[in-house]
């Protein structure tokens, strides 16, 4: 592999040994800020951060074009590995993939926060991480991006974002009744695992969208459907190292 650093990569990046996150402040950039915080407070990882502007494109500029492998698409987040043991930093793009696979499988044996043992866990594992991933972050972003930043206003396409978002919430809000297992089975607290399941990266994945509810346009009538899911948010809310991987600005560990 040769280097994906250029003569304009700032130097903070490029002489930064180990884990380096390219992040903002969106729920793209905080599943990963929590995934390393929790792995920082089970194993003591460490890692640095960059704020991207995005503001003012800065994840547009060819410095950091050349370390995304999406090509042309400058998108946060950005993870960069610079630890010595590899021959030369690799750069891995893709929030859930990201973390699911190369975060986990790479800085997490012990499995706290994925299911190894379990061929059936496992399986529930990606069935709920793509689940999100595919139908409803790109629902919430959608309704997300017409209704606040678009600069028209198109009606049809804002109540279809949102039904499909709502549609989305109330699957999440049935699998966490447990309705489907039978009368009497207690609600689950995770998404994934045995009985009340336990939480997992499939919870980091789906939790930094949902938390943000309101100010992406959800009314507290609309939310107030799915009493199970908002309790999900406060209980996942509650872990000290997801109040720290939500908080702004740059970050250093060690
Ligand atoms: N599917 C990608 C989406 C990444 C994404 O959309 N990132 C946004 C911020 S959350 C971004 O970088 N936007 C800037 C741009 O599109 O120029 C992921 O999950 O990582």
């Amino acid at each position: 592999m040769t280097s994906p650093f250029t003569s304009t990569t700032p130097p903070r990046i490029k002489n930064t040994k180990g884990l380096h996150l390219l992040t903002a402040s969106t729920p793209n950039g905080k599943k990963v800020q929590i995934l390393l915080e929790e792995l920082s407070a089970k194993y003591g990882l460490q890692w640095t951060t960059t704020l991207i502007d995005l503001e003012t494109d800065e994840q547009k500029q060819p410095w950091f074009l050349a370390l995304n492998p999406n090509g042309k698409l400058g998108k946060i987040p950005l993870l960069i590995d610079n630890s010595p043991s590899l021959s030369s930093p690799l750069t891995v793009m893709e929030s859930s993939p990201l973390y699911s696979f190369y975060l986990i499988e790479t800085y997490d044996p012990d499995h706290h926060f994925h299911f190894s043992s379990s061929p059936i866990y496992k399986s529930q594992l990606f069935q709920w991480l793509f689940f999100w991933s595919a139908s409803g972050q790109p629902q919430q972003a959608g309704l997300n991006h017409l209704k606040r930043f678009a600069g028209v206003v198109d009606s049809y396409a804002i109540e279809n974002f949102k039904a499909e978002t709502l549609r989305i919430y109330n699957v999440l809000e049935l699998h966490l009744s447990n309705s489907l297992a039978g009368d009497g089975v207690e609600a689950r607290e995770y998404l994934v695992g045995e009985g009340r399941g336990k939480y997992s990266i499939a919870d980091i994945n789906a939790y930094t969208w949902i938390r943000a509810w309101k100010r992406m346009t959800i009314t507290e009538e609309e939310m107030g459907r799915f009493p199970l899911l908002r309790r999900w948010v406060e209980r996942i809310e509650g872990r000290p190292a997801v109040g720290r991987g939500v908080g702004e600005g740059e970050r250093s560990t060690g």
